[in-house]
């Protein structure tokens, strides 16, 4: 509804459609997988790292099935995660399915648990992260790890090279056309987030700023999302219509910014805590299960809450007090090269053109 992930149109955007192994891993997942087997799987990631189990009472107390009457977009499902301030007390509200899409947001949600775990030592006033991004980039390093080729394969998600012989395709090109594929898949969802990350409190401070007012609430959106997100409403919109209130996290007035800045950071983190664990190779290939020496690197950050300014906590890790954008585009590297190829090689134009820009619904 919002484009801010573009998982869905993977089909027709595959580089190698005939090579895709995401329609395997999703049929995979559900035939084998029931929800609590995600979430034993996520949590078996975490303590493959060293981090604890999840308290008996995440396991009594949480919210992890759709119940009659509760929407799938609805407040009740969008997932959370709630730290009770009580010794024990974590827990996380989700409607749990097995599919692709839920096995990054269970890690995701995770990573808020283990976190609330790990500087429940603080003093009250630290018991946070030092900056809200902190927060949410740690369930999706264990997303980038879980996604990883390696981990892939040793669940049983992978199809074997065999089933995936077709003609022309030497063993060697297979695999690269494979990744190719998967990197993309992950573009999908990690690169076109990042416009629409900007654009939500791009619009709601330019709301507080009184530079956007109610009567160009929907027109000034829409213009951003066009601006950023380079799309345009398949139906016509006006100020009769509401459309950033669709967003969870308007309504419920959360910081939307912290994902943006997360989806950055999550890569740098992740790319260190590789490093730690010894992998050597492509940053995507890397998968930190088992690694007790990453585990350690990161609970260092998360023990420290927010008694520690970000920056020194950051320059443990990674070496640098500053957020850079250097290992997601590593990360990418060989899908940005196949692209650049394509592209010129179809005379495609980068970007959205005057022609889309004065495209008018009719
Ligand atoms: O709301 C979330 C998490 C919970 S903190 C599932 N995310 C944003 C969203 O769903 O819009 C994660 C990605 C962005
Ligand atoms: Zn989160």
């Amino acid at each position: 509804m919002w484009a801010q992930h573009w998982t869905h149109i993977d089909d027709i955007l595959s580089p190698f459609p005939d090579l895709d192994d995401t329609p395997h891993i999703e049929a995979e997942l559900k035939r084998r997988f029931t929800a609590l087997d995600m979430i034993r799987l996520a949590e078996n990631f975490y303590t493959s790292l060293g981090f604890p189990e999840m308290t008996r009472q995440f396991w009594r107390k949480s919210h992890f099935v759709k119940r009659p009457g509760e929407r799938e977009g609805s407040g009740a499902c969008q997932a959370s995660a709630f730290d009770l301030y009580k010794a024990g007390d974590y827990r996380i509200k989700m409607c749990v399915k097995a599919s692709l899409s839920d096995l990054k947001t269970i890690h995701h949600e995770m990573g808020h648990i283990n976190y609330f775990m790990a500087y429940s030592n603080q003093p009250t006033i630290y018991r946070a992260p030092p900056n809200a991004a902190f927060h949410e980039s740690v369930g999706d390093v264990a997303q980038l790890s879980v996604l990883s080729d390696r981990s892939l394969r040793a669940l049983g998600l992978m199809q074997d090279d065999n089933s995936t012989r077709r003609q022309g395709f030497q063993w060697k090109s297979r695999k690269k056309a494979r990744r190719l594929n998967q990197l993309m898949q992950l573009a999908l969802d990690k690169l076109a987030f990042l416009p629409f990350g900007l654009v939500v409190d791009r619009w709601r401070w330019n709301v507080f700023q009184g530079n956007i007012t109610p009567d160009n609430y929907n027109r000034k959106w829409w213009e951003l999302r066009l601006q950023y997100q380079g799309i345009k409403s398949p139906v016509p919109r006006s100020e009769r219509d509401f459309d950033p209130g669709t967003k969870y996290h308007i309504p419920a007035h959360m910081p939307f910014a912290s994902y943006f800045v997360a989806y950055v950071l999550e890569f740098q983190l992740y790319k260190a805590l590789c490093d730690a664990s010894g992998h050597v190779g492509l940053l995507h290939d890397c998968d930190l299960y088992g690694s007790k020496q990453a585990g350690q690197r990161l609970r260092h950050i998360l023990r420290a809450g927010s008694s520690k300014p970000w920056q020194e906590l950051l320059k443990n890790l990674t070496g640098s007090i500053h957020i850079t954008a250097d290992a997601i585009l590593e990360y990418f590297r060989p899908l940005e090269i196949w692209l650049k190829r394509f592209n010129s090689y179809h005379g495609q134009t980068i970007g959205w053109n005057d022609a889309v820009v004065n495209w008018e619904i009719k």
